[in-house]
């Protein structure tokens, strides 16, 4: 079975969004450690099922992040499910499991779940609007967060979630000296290899999105990531 600790770089892949077989297969083959499938809009049963069998090919982990009931399907080797610490809607912190597990906690094989403490720090982006996050946080506010993360939720990830922006290297690292146990999952504005490095030096993972459908070359180089010792 595929060990999530061992991840160092992940590609996200928005099932929302248009990718050329070219440019999916190149990022399949990349050597990266998992694809995630996961996105704020528009995310669909339609679009999941035709992006999952497409990259069902390639002999790698593959994720899907859940962010509504309706494009959950059996067919991923983990269901990534997000619990957003900083949001102001109940639905985003359990609202969301109530609803699910209602209707099939029976099915679910537990196994296959990773539960994740997010924190949405980017106050522009459609997850911190969509979830109503309050992204005012001071250094000390995100290392309480680590905090309940780690001693009190212990989840197995806690993922700073920038999406679109590139964040803060010392709030990565301050998160990082607060974890013991947790893994911290880093993602939001990964452009080129030096930042990837950067925010690998502290992140036990890092997570590149965007970059893919804007400049798949760019996208490919930070994979070389991996190549760095931690
Ligand atoms: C988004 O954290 C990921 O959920 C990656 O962010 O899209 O900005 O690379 P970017």
């Amino acid at each position: 079975m595929y060990n999530i600790k061992q991840w160092r770089h992940v590609f996200k892949l928005d099932p929302a969004k248009t990718i050329s077989d070219n440019d999916l297969d190149a990022i399949c083959m990349s050597n990266t450690d998992a694809i995630i499938l996961g996105g704020t809009d528009n995310v669909t049963e339609d679009n999941v099922i035709q992006l999952m069998s497409r990259v069902r090919r390639y002999p790698l982990p593959l994720v899907l992040e859940v962010s509504n009931i309706e494009s959950v399907m059996p067919g991923f080797d983990f269901y990534f499910i997000p619990t957003v610490l900083n949001s102001n809607n109940v639905k985003y912190h359990n609202g969301m499991l109530l609803e699910a597990l209602k209707e099939y906690g029976h099915v679910i094989d537990f196994d296959e779940v990773i539960f994740e403490g997010y924190l949405v720090m980017n106050e522009d982006s459609k997850v911190a609007q969509r979830t109503n996050a309050n992204t005012q946080l001071d250094i000390n506010d995100i290392d309480a967060y680590a905090l309940m993360a780690n001693e009190l939720y212990r989840f197995p990830i806690m993922y700073l979630e920038n999406s679109g922006k590139y964040g803060e290297v010392d709030t990565v690292k301050s998160v990082k000296d607060t974890l013991t146990t947790t893994q911290l999952f880093y993602g939001g504005g990964i452009t080129t290899l030096s930042q990837a490095k950067e925010m690998a030096e502290y992140a036990d993972t890092i997570v590149v999105g965007d970059i893919i459908y804007k400049d798949i070359k760019k996208a490919l180089k930070t994979v070389k990531v991996k190549e760095s010792s931690k």
